[in-house]
């Protein structure tokens, strides 16, 4: 490698992401440069969330992360291929975000230098992807029906709804009468709940729902196994699953019957593609969730989403619905089938906007090939 950058970028959101946790109203990602000696280009991007309440991975300690340990550790084993990153980062314990951004650089990069899409890389066949939306929690439930009929209008192809305590079985109720028995809907609760819950949560077994994401606190896989003997809706796991063995005891357990992957989250690329063998061997519903990452974040999950184990509909907001603008130009858009296009470009697959990054830069660092810090700043100045 010749030099890498780490870039703490902000991202503006049009408004804030109000999920049982609260409101994530500040939003920052860490990108990943990679040069290589001729001059091109692989961008990766770790999306944890500002704040640490979803994980505990957050922005700017998965900044650090990567800067002083992620990067270095790849560069200084000199790695060529994507999967060597990732068997490199093994030695890194959790911090899960910061890993994949720096395995999504490399994997870009290769796909660059080989002419080849992430699609073809990772062996995905679709060409377009269905996707769905994730709701925010809003000041009233009339606010949550009309936006759920926009999206369906729109052609979003599944509805998602954020749940908490006091804010469940009522909305559910009333989107399901807005939409219609035929759309496929489904609540998350970002771990809000817990077993003294169960009746109240069996109260949505009536509303046909496609699954129940993450009721129960992230490291309680024997809750969540507990709560399922009790419900008839399938449980999905979101926060709980973060890494392939993990996914695989949770299902052993029957803690899910249903899979939120998030390629952050469970470990990285390579560690995705474990996983989605693991559930299309054992027939478990798959699909792949969302960060609120911008088009860099987006482009490796939408080619994961291209391999047949991904069953369902992918949480995968354009950057219209979410932010200002993009940090790829031009960005997708959901087509009015309600799917996104599977760009079968060389590398990302998309342009970066490299001059609109620069511009959002809050702190950067860059090294040298070896792993040595060349300089670090904060602000603008970097570009
Ligand atoms: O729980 O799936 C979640 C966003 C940030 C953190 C957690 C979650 C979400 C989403 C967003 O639901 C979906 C998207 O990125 O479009
Ligand atoms: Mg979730």
């Amino acid at each position: 490698m010749a030099r890498a950058e780490v870039l703490l970028v902000r991202l503006p959101l049009l408004e804030p992401f109000v999920t049982s946790f609260g409101p994530t109203a500040s939003r920052h990602v860490v990108l990943v440069r990679l040069e290589d000696g001729d001059g091109r280009a692989g961008w990766g991007e770790a999306a944890p969330l500002d704040h640490p309440f979803y994980l505990p991975d957050f922005v700017a300690g998965t900044f650090d992360l990567v800067a002083d340990w992620a990067l270095p550790l790849c560069l200084r084993a000199d790695v060529r291929y994507p999967r060597d990153a990732a068997r490199t980062m093994a030695a890194i314990r959790g911090n899960t975000f910061g890993r994949t951004g720096v395995e999504a650089a490399y994997w870009t990069l290769f796909a660059e230098r080989e002419g080849c899409s992430l699609r073809a890389l990772f062996g995905g066949e679709a060409s377009r992807i269905p996707v769905g939306e994730s709701l925010s929690i809003k000041p009233t439930v009339g606010e949550v029906v009309e936006e759920a009929e926009l999206r369906l209008r729109q052609g979003y192809r599944r509805i998602k709804l954020k749940i908490a305590p006091g804010w469940d079985v009522e909305v559910v109720r009333e989107v399901r009468r807005g939409v219609g028995d035929d759309v496929m809907l489904q609540v998350d609760a970002n771990a809000a709940y817990t077993l003294s819950d169960a009746d109240r949560l069996a109260e949505l077994d009536a509303f046909g729902l496609a699954c129940i994401e993450q009721p129960l606190e992230f490291d309680d896989l024997l809750g969540h196994a507990e709560l399922q003997r009790r419900l008839a809706t399938p449980i999905c796991l979101d926060e709980s699953l973060r890494s392939p063995a993990l996914v695989r005891t949770a299902l052993d357990a029957d803690a899910c019957r249903n899979v939120n992957l998030k390629p952050g989250r469970v470990g990285g690329i390579a560690a995705s593609l474990d996983i989605e063998r693991l559930c299309r061997e054992r027939g478990v519903p798959l699909w792949c969730g969302g960060m609120l990452e911008s088009g860099i974040g987006r482009a490796p999950n939408i080619a994961l989403c291209s391999l047949g184990g991904f069953t369902d509909p992918a949480d995968m907001s354009p950057a219209s619905v979410l932010y200002e603008d993009d940090l790829i130009d031009p960005t997708f858009d959901v087509e009015p089938d309600g799917c996104i296009e599977v760009p079968s470009g060389s590398g990302l697959g998309y342009r970066v906007d490299e001059e609109r990054v620069r511009s959002r830069v809050v702190r950067w660092v860059e090294l040298d090939g070896d792993g040595t810090v060349r300089a670090r700043g904060e602000g603008k100045e970097k570009g």
